[in-house]
C-alpha cells in the first residue's frame, strides 16, 4: 500500500507546512543500507523510539515545551533487543540516554568516579608515569557492558538517529518506516518516545524570542506576528504579564504508521499515565483507535517496576520481583523484551501461515 493513498489532509498539511531535517535524504540512504544489510543477514530490525520531543514556541528557538522522558526505557530496551539478535534503529532525543553509555553518563556518580590512578610515585611524591584505570569496584560490570557495546559496534547492529523537535521526530519516523517496509513483518516498532500531542503551527509561530518585559520605545521587530495571530502571546493582567499559549493538536500519526507507512510490521506503542484508575482504559482506547498489535501501559511513578501489556486478547502485567538482600533489582526491560520478542515471533509465523502466504 502506498502511504500517500491513505494520507489524511491533516497529515499532508503537517508535512507540507513543516521543513524536513536538511539531512533527511542522507539519513534515509543510511537507514536503507542498514535495513537491507541486516535483513540479508537474517536479522530482524526494530525501531526503538526514545526520549521526549520538544515543541518550539519561536522560530529562533529560545523557549520550547518538552515532554517528560529521560530515555531510560528506550536505551535499556535497545540493549536487550541487541542481546536478542535484533538490529536496532535507535530514534532518540539528542542528548538523552544512549544504549551502553547510559550506565555511566547519567548516573549520580560523575564518570571520573569510576576511574582511579595507578602507577609509580615519583621522587617528589607525585604520581609519575601513572595510568588511568577503572576502579576495581566497577571493573566486572564495566567489562560486561564494554563487551556488549563492542559486539554491537563491530556487528554495526545499532544505528543512532537523533531528533529534538516533534517535527524532526515525525519526519524521521515516517522515513524509517518507509525503509522498513521492504522487510515486511520482520520489522518491529517499539515506540517508547514521549511524543507531544500539541504544536504551534508555522503560520502562528513567533520569529523572535517572546518578550516578557516592556518593549514600548524599542525599534519595531522584523517578522513579528500581530498579537492576534501569534500562538504564544503575552497579556497584561495588572499583576504582571501572562504568557498565553494556544496550541493545535498534532495529527494522529500512529494511525498513519499502522495503515500506511508500515502496514505489515508489528507495532507496539507505550501509554503513559499518572492516574492508575484510567491506565487500562486509555490503553484499550489506543488499541481500539489505532488497531495496532500491542499497547504497553505504565504509570509515571511505577514505570520501572511494573507495566501492563494490552492487546486484543486481554492484558498481562509484568512486574519486577523484589530484590533479595544485597542483590541488585533487575531491570524491567529484561522481562519486557523477551515477551515482546515472543509476540513478534507469533505475529511473523501467523503471517507466514496466513492466506496471503506464498
Ligand atoms: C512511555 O510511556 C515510556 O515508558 C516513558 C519512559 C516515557 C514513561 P523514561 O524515558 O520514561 O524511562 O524516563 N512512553 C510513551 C509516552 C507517551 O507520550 N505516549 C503517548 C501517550 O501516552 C502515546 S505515543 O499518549
Amino acid at each position: 500500500m502506498n502511504s500517500s493513498t491513505i494520507a489524511s489532509p491533516d497529515e499532508n498539511e503537517y508535512f507540507e507546512t513543516h521543513s524536513a531535517p536538511p539531512n533527511l535524504p542522507e539519513l534515509s540512504r543510511i537507514v536503507q543500507g542498514f535495513v537491507l544489510r541486516h535483513h540479508a543477514a537474517g536479522r530482524h530490525v526494530v525501531l526503538v523510539s526514545s526520549g521526549g520531543t520538544t515543541v518550539p514556541l519561536e522560530n529562533q528557538t529560545v523557549r520550547f515545551i518538552d515532554n517528560f522522558s529521560a530515555g531510560t526505557r528506550g536505551a535499556t530496551s535497545a540493549e536487550y533487543f541487541l542481546e536478542a539478535g535484533y538490529a536496532v534503529v535507535f530514534l532518540h532525543r539528542q542528548f538523552s540516554l544512549l544504549p551502553y553509555s547510559r550506565h555511566y553518563s547519567h548516573s549520580t556518580n560523575c564518570f571520573l568516579d569510576y576511574l582511579s590512578e595507578w602507577g609509580r610515585i615519583g621522587e617528589d611524591g607525585n604520581q609519575a608515569g601513572g595510568d588511568v584505570v577503572v576502579h576495581s569496584k566497577y571493573r566486572a560490570q564495566m567489562l560486561d557492558v564494554l563487551r556488549k557495546y563492542r559486539r554491537a559496534k563491530e556487528g554495526r547492529t545499532l544505528l543512532l538517529l537523533p531528533f529534538t523537535t516533534v517535527t524532526s521526530y515525525l519526519f524521521l519516523l515516517r522515513e524509517v518506516a518507509m525503509q522498513m517496509q521492504m522487510i515486511g513483518n520482520g520489522a518491529l516498532f517499539y515506540l517508547a518516545a514521549a511524543v507531544s500531542d500539541f504544536f504551534v503551527p508555522p503560520d502562528r509561530m513567533a520569529e523572535h524570542k517572546i518578550q516578557s518585559g516592556d518593549l514600548s520605545g524599542a525599534p519595531e521587530t522584523e517578522g513579528a506576528k500581530p498579537a492576534t495571530q501569534a500562538a504564544a502571546t503575552t497579556k497584561e493582567t495588572g499583576a504582571g504579564k501572562k504568557l498565553v499559549i494556544d496550541l493545535d493538536p498534532v495529527p494522529k500519526f500512529l494511525k498513519r504508521l499502522v495503515e500506511g507507512w508500515a502496514p505489515e510490521a508489528m507495532i507496539i506503542s507505550f501509554k503513559l499515565e499518572t492516574d492508575p484508575n484510567i491506565l487500562l482504559y486509555k490503553c484499550r482506547q489506543a488499541l481500539e483507535r489505532y488497531r495496532h498489535h500491542l499497547v504497553i501501559g505504565n504509570l509515571l511513578s511505577t514505570r520501572k517496576f511494573e507495566v501492563v501489556f494490552v492487546d486484543k486478547e486481554g492484558e498481562q502485567w509484568i512486574r519486577v520481583p523484589e530484590a533479595k538482600d544485597g542483590e541488585e533489582q533487575i531491570e524491567i526491560e529484561s522481562l519486557i523484551i523477551p515477551e515482546v520478542v515472543k509476540r513478534h515471533e507469533i505475529v511473523m509465523s501467523a503471517k507466514k501461515d496466513g492466506p496471503m502466504a506464498g
